[in-house]
């Protein structure tokens, strides 16, 4: 996968408006106001042990982490990017409580969006890779403001989600329901460039990513798959690699290029089994959208993340994501150890409900 010379992600997009004549050119204003943005935080990550932008603002997001200065820097740069432009309706970050709705003064768009501007954020410290997430809904509700209900949509509903990726280059990863296509932001000319067009991850991979300090709290299952991957046998090309950052951006990107499976499962740390750590609307249900549209496929373990009917707004979901074969793996662990349905009992169950 390479880019084309010359193509730009303006003119992508725009080609991509005219391929497709019923878009409104909202779109491509939306994803010109996320490069814009990317630029900016691009800027700014790359020099903040520099910018003395490290350290605390002394505040706590909704998830009761500390808020680190460009944690704040990149929510107001990718607010203020996104509040005028007149396409979205109302938005949620990960880094507010309640939902956010447009200034009186500006115009309400047909968009909905939920972001997460800096993902991994507590790794900056360490000059390790972060990023921003964004997920884009179209609109369902009537009247004048938008709504929770623009938000509270499943992932199979997403009309575009995207990430950028601050690591060794600034990329920005997307798709508008026709494949994944990467950007690399080439900083001579201030332009996101196409680099990877029309990314596909491997049918099956070598590499698995999780965070293995938890494997005593996993399921069953998931500590069955885990077990099963590491067991050497050359036929299988066992024992996988283990690959984890701890910054999800890095590792989906990863896995979307190289394929295996990158995983976040629910635990009993707490005593109760939870939900996982990952957010649905702005870290789960874009990233799944994008590995199945990159031909992959995204699983709570036993069904699709991208057909959760999401009930809060930044509720949880266990995530195992990647190429097809190692998440057919990881569900069929799970189906046999923790009683669930298998891929493949779903898929029968599925072509009989077609029949029927
Ligand atoms: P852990 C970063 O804080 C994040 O939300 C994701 O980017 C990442 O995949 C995960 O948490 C890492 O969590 O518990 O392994 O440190």
């Amino acid at each position: 996968m390479d880019g084309r010379i010359g193509m730009t992600l303006t003119r992508h997009i725009y080609e991509g408006q005219l391929e497709h004549p019923e878009a409104t050119g909202q779109l491509t204003g939306i994803l010109n106001q996320v490069a814009l943005a990317a630029k900016i935080v691009s800027r700014e990550v790359n020099k903040a042990g520099l910018a003395e932008l490290l350290g605390f603002t002394g505040d706590e997001n909704v998830q009761g982490e500390e808020v680190r200065k460009l944690d704040q820097f990149a929510q107001d740069v990718f607010y203020a990017a996104f509040d005028h432009p007149g396409h979205f309706c109302i938005m949620v970050s990960e880094e507010e409580e309640a939902v956010i709705p447009i200034p009186d003064e500006f115009e309400k768009g047909p968009y909905a969006i939920a972001f997460d501007p800096l993902d991994g954020s507590s790794n900056i410290d360490a000059n390790i890779t972060v990023g921003t997430i964004f997920a884009i809904w179209r609109r369902v509700s009537e009247g004048k403001d938008g709504c929770e209900q623009d938000l509270m949509q499943p992932g199979r509903n997403l009309a575009a989600a995207g990430y950028v990726v601050y690591g060794t280059s600034t990329m920005l990863v997307m798709s508008t329901g026709h494949g994944v296509h990467g950007f690399t932001l080439d900083p001579s000319v201030g332009e996101f460039l196409e680099s990877h067009h029309n990314i596909r991850i491997p049918e099956r991979g070598k590499i698995y990513s999780v965070n293995e300090g938890n494997y005593p709290y996993w399921s069953k299952g998931v500590q069955g798959y885990v077990r099963w991957i590491k067991e050497p046998d050359e036929s299988s090309d066992r024992p996988y690699s283990s690959r984890y950052v701890g910054s999800m951006v890095a590792d989906i990107h990863r896995t979307l290029l190289y394929g295996g499976i990158f995983m976040y499962p629910a635990d009993n740390k707490k005593g109760e089994m939870n939900t996982g750590k990952l957010r649905l609307l702005y870290e789960c249900a874009p990233m799944g959208y994008l590995v199945e549209q990159a031909g992959g496929a995204a699983t709570t373990g036993s069904s699709p993340v991208l057909d959760i009917v999401p009930q809060k707004l930044h509720q949880r979901s266990p995530f195992f994501a990647g190429s097809k074969t190692n998440v057919a793996d990881l569900e069929h662990f799970v189906a046999e150890h923790d009683g669930t349905e298998s891929p493949s009992r779903r898929a029968e169950r599925a072509a009989r409900t077609v029949a029927s």
